[in-house]
């Protein structure tokens, strides 16, 4: 009896230990983590993407639904599910677009409570769970005309079967967030366990060839709190570059080399975007150092090597696919849409890992300009590559056969507000200029900002501090980098003038010291509800011009004002861009334009065509391609003769 007790005294004590260590190897790190404050908690109310926020509800969301019905994206559910009779219709992984507008579709309800879609939705919803397999499966193409169990698997490289179920768990935790109804999460987190019954250390030992499973699978953890799915989150992360389990799918999908050991960035630029993503998300939750090294690595060498003045990446058309190092090209820049929103992911995630405002600076750059120009003002054209020069032969497209872009956009803009403020303890940043509020809880305190500006047009931005109770706390307040002389956090790009004007901070009309620290000026004081924080950021027109080895923007300059990139339209310019030359030395002027491209501040100047001074004017480059097929430079010589 006495030797039983005893036995299994040890065997607590074992099991005791074994969970400490499993915990602590694995430690889910939870207090004193730099947060998003959630884009629930996030009010916008501005001249400049309130609107667009709006046009994504009421135009984009329901458009690619629509979209996704005429296209038998829908349908190829209802067939799976045996609801109706029929082959698979389109391209492969067509589900992951169903997913894509389903999670738009819940930011959407969150912010917006609309019952005619959510019940829409709520049908989308029962074709999905009724094409689910019992063991959990979910994947059309495998499972018309008839279920084909033989080929699951078989093709992790292409076939993006793990895409599209990344892609379903991000739609499903939004959904799940948004409604509170569990269907979908219960057939995703059915579609997960099979997944993790499937793939492991001790399973198959295989990667996606698309990464995006990683991210969903982190979602799915943050909803459920199951850290197998982090677990699976990682294994697919540590798995790449290693050839044990399959053979390696070289540097097109960033398997070339265990993830640990990668130090630039190489192939498919979505891929690369989503990997890079979900390593951070891993990081932040596990402490992964070895994550996070690699990652300024791959960082560095984008923003001083493979970035767009836009804030795109991907320079090559063939393989989607990063360039050589500089190598960065105009006409032919592919600079996906996607790729912009994955580069503003993973510098999202950048920001939480240190909270450095230099990752929120390459965010916003990609807002602005290469994100933005992919979708129309009226919220139903889209831009796929999006090219900084045209000959006047391109123009954005209704839908695309692969409409990955699309319905990226549709997910992406109304999860903006959740990128505009941050929180770790009593420190709160605010990292966009985008008038609203933000309503902060703390441990023992809740504040809410007001912010009021006319950003990106102006750069004054008052904020309102209310807390519920006074109290010390930390404000820090981005200062961006174009403000302080410095276009991008490298060499890449420099302005061609250093300006003198300085940004400057008050509270309560007293002017303070901007304090900067990793590009956040930081007051620190006991805030009284109605305090006001002022920062004026002056916004000169620059010329910006590229490191000499931007061998196709050599003589050249851009123009940017605040966060904005512009571009020369034909339309504008009637004598034509290509010979156009905006001599380094003529006077800008501003107009704002309230009746052009939904208010917009134009640029103003003096430049020459042969023989000829001639008045140009610039735009935003976000707003080109609205006005007719149209010649585009975002780049213009700085003299007729060439030369730097
Ligand atoms: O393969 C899925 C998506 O389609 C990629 O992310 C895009 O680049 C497009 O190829
Ligand atoms: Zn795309």
């Amino acid at each position: 009896m006495g030797k039983i007790r005893l036995l299994r005294k040890h065997l607590f004590v074992i099991m005791t230990i074994a969970l400490f260590i499993l915990v602590a190897g694995f430690r889910v790190q939870e207090s004193g983590q730099l947060r998003a404050v959630a884009f629930t908690d996030v009010v916008i109310a501005d001249e400049f993407w309130a609107p667009r926020m709006e046009t994504n509800r009421k135009v984009t969301v329901p458009y690619n639904f629509k979209k996704c019905e005429e296209t038998g994206r829908i349908d190829n559910f209802a067939k799976a599910g045996g609801l109706m009779e029929g082959k698979f219709e389109g391209i492969y992984f067509n589900d992951s677009d169903l997913y894509k507008v389903i999670e738009g579709a819940a930011y959407s309800l969150k912010i917006h409570r609309d019952p005619e879609l959510e019940k829409y939705v709520d049908g989308v919803i029962e074709k999905i769970a009724a094409a689910q397999w019992e063991d959990g499966y979910l994947y059309t193409f495998y499972s018309l005309p008839e279920r084909q169990p033989e080929k699951r698997w078989t093709d992790v490289q292409s076939k993006h079967e793990l895409y599209c179920a990344g892609h379903f768990f991000e739609g499903a935790a939004a959904y799940y967030q948004a409604t509170g109804k569990r269907k979908i999460l219960d057939v995703a987190i059915r579609l997960a366990d099979y997944i993790d019954s499937v793939f492991g250390p001790d399973k198959k030992r295989d990667v996606p060839g698309h990464e995006e499973i990683e991210i969903g699978l982190v979602k799915l953890y943050g909803v459920t709190g199951d850290e197998k799915y982090l677990k699976l989150a990682k294994f697919f992360l540590d798995e790449r570059g290693h050839a044990e389990g399959h053979k390696l799918y070289r540097e097109y999908s960033q398997d070339h080399k265990p993830v640990v050991e990668q130090d630039s960035a190489v192939g498919h630029a979505v891929r690369a975007g989503y990997l890079y993503s979900g390593m951070a998300d891993v990081a932040a939750l596990t402490g992964d150092t070895g994550y996070v090294e690699a990652l300024e690595r791959i960082w560095w060498d984008v923003v001083s090597k493979k970035l767009y003045i836009t804030g795109g990446i991907g320079a090559r058309g063939g393989g989607e696919s990063f360039g050589k190092d500089y190598e960065l090209p105009n006409k032919s820049a592919y600079c996906e849409t996607c790729a912009a929103i994955a580069n503003a992911m993973w510098n999202h995630r950048m920001f939480l890992l240190g909270g450095d405002a230099k990752y929120i600076d390459v965010l916003e750059r990609v807002i602005y300009n290469g994100f933005l120009s992919g979708i129309s003002l009226s919220g139903d054209k889209f831009f796929y590559p999006n090219p900084l020069a045209s000959d006047g032969d391109y123009q954005r497209s209704p839908w695309f056969g692969c409409a990955c872009c699309p319905t990226n956009i549709v997910r992406f803009m109304p999860s903006l507000p959740g990128y505009a403020y941050a929180q770790q303890g009593d420190v709160l940043y605010v990292n966009l200029f985008i008038g609203g509020s933000a309503t902060i809880k703390m441990a023992d305190n809740t504040v809410r900002l007001v912010q009021e500006t006319r950003y990106p047009w102006d750069g004054d931005v008052k904020i309102t501090v209310e807390p519920k109770r006074s109290g010390e706390l930390t404000i820090c307040v981005r200062i961006p980098g174009w403000a302080r002389n410095e276009p991008v956090p490298s060499d890449l790009y420099y302005f061609l003038n250093e300006s003198s004007e300085k940004a400057k901070l008050k509270v309560n009309g007293e002017p303070v010291d901007l304090n900067i620290d990793k590009g956040f000026a930081r007051i620190s004081r006991r805030w009284e509800k109605g305090d006001v924080i002022e920062l004026n950021l002056p916004m000169p027109i620059r010329r910006v011009v590229s490191h000499e080895n931007v061998k196709d923007n050599a003589g050249r300059a851009a123009i940017q004002r605040g966060p904005v990139v512009y571009c020369f339209e034909g339309v504008d310019n009637p004598q034509g861009v290509a010979k156009l030359v905006l001599p380094a030395d003529t006077k800008l002027y501003t107009e704002y334009r309230s009746d052009l491209l939904g208010g917009i501040v134009t640029i103003k100047s003096q430049g020459e065509i042969p023989q000829e001074s001639i008045e140009v004017v610039a735009i935003p480059y976000y707003a080109w391609a609205h006005r007719g097929k149209s010649e585009m430079a975002v780049w213009l010589p700085k003299s007729a003769e060439g030369g730097n």
